[in-house]
């Protein structure tokens, strides 16, 4: 399939318990950006360290658990570094979009604790990784995109030579289960653009139920 047509299917399977929702957001996109302004403004999104040097990614959280980083490690963490404050609430529009979302892709009753805030400037990237520090792996991971699009990668392993390729846009959700829950992903530098709502950078949501 060619994923980089303009054609815009409802639900694109993508690999094994793995569907891509284009635009499935949009509808909720300028409140649920009016939110994350607010949110950013009183938790600015900060550049964590991990055993594998800085990130180029800013990161902020919400709800019971927050991804949290330092030169030794990263863990899901109840408090914000810093402030030792709790996270906010993850808000009801964004809860509602991730269990709407997951129930699309066949994944019912989705009650995530856990919305990473990943923003990306130009160039920024993810390298691929698998994400290992959830409890329940039986539960899916909603991811959502605002903002400047990327090109994200995923392959069933790190040595696969060629990850599969998706440019993610504004509004576009994906619903990471099953099989595909453990495979390595990434995302490939982000290149300049300007977006009419979020300007210069990209915003990635990432929903899990930690623990
Ligand atoms: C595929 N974030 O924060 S979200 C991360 O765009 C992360 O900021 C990326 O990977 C971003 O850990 C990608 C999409 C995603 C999330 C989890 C996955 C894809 C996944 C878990 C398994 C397979
Ligand atoms: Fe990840």
């Amino acid at each position: 399939m060619d994923l980089f047509s303009e054609q815009h299917p409802e639900l694109v399977p993508l690999a094994e318990g793995a569907c891509w929702l284009p635009g499935f957001a949009l509808p909720v996109m300028e409140a649920l950006w009016r939110n994350l302004q607010q949110h950013l403004s009183e938790y600015p999104p900060q550049q964590m360290m991990t055993p594998m040097g800085l990130m180029s990614v800013r990161t902020s959280s919400m709800g019971d658990w927050g991804w949290v980083g330092n030169g030794h490690g990263y863990a899901y963490s109840a408090m914000q570094p810093g402030t030792g404050l709790p996270w906010p609430r993850i808000p009801p529009v964004i809860l509602q979009l991730a269990a709407q979302a997951a129930h699309k892709a066949g994944y019912h009753a989705f009650v995530p604790d856990s919305c990473l805030i990943n923003v990306y400037a130009p160039g920024s990237k993810m390298g691929l990784h698998q994400d290992k520090d959830e409890m329940d792996f039986s539960q899916p991971i909603v991811s959502l995109s605002l903002g400047i699009p990327a090109t994200f990668l995923f392959g069933e392993s790190k040595r696969t030579d060629k990850p599969v390729k998706i440019p993610l846009q504004h509004g576009d959700v994906v619903v990471w289960g099953g099989a595909s829950r453990r495979f390595y992903h990434g995302v490939a530098p982000v290149k300049a653009d300007t977006h009419p709502l979020l300007g210069p950078r990209r915003i990635n949501l990432t929903l899990r139920k930690a623990k």
